[in-house]
């Protein structure tokens, strides 16, 4: 049995990184719907950031997209950001949204596209020295759509280039995290489409460089616990971009769609000893050998709220994985593994059903009201009267929202 303080001591110490384009107006190719009171630069979306994280009490991290979030001295934004209880987290790259990359960034065919985009990621790590973050991100929506179009293995050596060269200009204790997706904006070829490209390519860069599990970027059915133990147990597995899907990369809140693929991911991070740095470790409890995983796994958020309100979704939405975690902790490890080293099939099941099957609810308020927090954040953001102020603050100037 997993005693309920040990439960509460851990979920204390893990923290989830919010997106900074969750709080800007979002929608689909088919329409963007703007909402009132939404934040109109990025000193505007730390104050967002920091009423989830004045509510839940987990979440004192926000990740800017550059040009998205782009201001004149990110010193002051990070700065404003402490003074509003949070504080910069991880440094998106954007190499998608200008006309130049067309064709790809840096691993399309045209070296002036290529030498474009490989400054702006150094430019990123500019701004994460000026924000003290700890974190690249990448994606690339790099790749083809028709066969013949260009060259598979050429695109993968301008690729490590670029990469080789931005790893080179991490700082110590900085890293590189390469986020993969199957497919989109790219039809026939992603050039980083899967784990194993991603692997191999942060393999070959070294320490620092390590993989992106965004889990609305896989095929249908994919089993993505399984990639998570591995890259845990290959130490390669830096964050997660957690959100829901039903049937694309939907983007949607996290837990939404398929809450016990959530716990059996966190399932997989809890027995790695990686959901916080210190997070004791079953594998040395037991004298096997410690598992490489670590701690430095980023718990982001990487979600587009196009029909709900803003605030309250990224409520929702940390509520959910601290649900999925709870649970996870719950699972009685002991329990499981004699049934698993016994055989007993409907046993071992039955032990991480029991732990899933608990309503962890009533354990996460107790543990908001020890940290002097409302047992239901939702509604105690919708008593505060922050909706209705922003909306009656923020008049003029312009919304912020995809590609502003
Ligand atoms: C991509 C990917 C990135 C995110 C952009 C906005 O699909 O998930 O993480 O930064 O969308
Ligand atoms: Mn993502």
């Amino acid at each position: 049995m997993v005693g309920q303080k040990a439960v509460k001591d851990a979920l204390r110490q893990h923290q989830i990184e919010l997106p900074s384009w969750a709080f800007g107006n979002s929608g689909t190719r088919f329409k963007v719907f703007g909402q009132p009171g939404v934040p109109r630069d990025p000193y505007e979306k730390a104050d967002d950031a920091a009423q989830v994280h004045k509510y839940t009490g987990v979440a004192p991290v926000m990740a800017v997209h550059i040009p998205w979030d782009k201001v004149d001295d990110y010193a002051a934004l990070s700065a404003h950001a402490h003074r509003v209880g949070i504080k910069i987290g991880a440094v998106n790259a954007n190499v998608f949204q200008d006309d130049d990359y067309r064709l790809g960034s840096v691993c399309s065919p045209d070296p002036k596209s290529r030498k474009k985009a490989l400054a702006h990621l150094l430019e990123c790590v500019d701004i994460m020295d000026a924000t003290g973050s700890r974190d690249l991100k990448l994606w690339f929506a790099d790749g083809t759509n028709y066969p013949g179009q260009d060259d598979i293995a050429a695109r993968q050596d301008r690729l490590s280039e670029a990469l080789a060269a931005v790893y080179a200009r991490l700082g110590a204790g900085q890293r590189m995290l390469l986020e993969y997706k199957l497919f989109e904006p790219s039809f026939y070829t992603t050039d980083v489409p899967d784990w194993g490209t991603a692997l191999l390519h942060c393999q070959a860069l070294g320490g620092q460089a390590q993989v992106v599990v965004d889990t609305g970027h896989h095929a249908p059915g994919v089993n993505i616990e399984f990639i998570v133990a591995l890259l845990l147990k290959a130490g390669k597995l830096g964050g997660f971009d957690f959100n829901s899907r039903f049937y694309a990369d939907d983007d949607l809140m996290v837990g939404a769609a398929d809450p016990f693929q959530l716990f059996r991911i966190m399932h997989e991070v809890v027995k790695a000893a990686a959901l916080y740095e210190g997070q004791p470790s079953e594998a040395t409890a037991t004298g096997a050998a410690a598992p490489a995983g670590g701690p430095g796994v980023a718990f982001m958020l990487d979600q587009c709220h196009n029909i709900e309100p803003k605030i309250p979704a990224q409520i929702r939405s940390v509520m959910n994985v601290q649900e999925a975690v709870a649970k996870a902790l719950l699972v009685d490890g002991e329990a499981l593994r004699a049934a698993q080293v016994a055989g007993d099939v409907l046993g071992a099941n039955a032990v991480l059903m029991d732990a899933y099957n608990t309503d962890v609810r009533p354990l996460l308020a107790e543990l908001r009201e020890e940290l002097g927090l409302a047992p239901d954040p939702v509604r105690a953001y919708l008593a505060s009267g922050d909706a209705e102020k922003i909306v009656s603050e923020r008049i003029g100037g312009s919304a912020a929202g995809w590609g502003a």
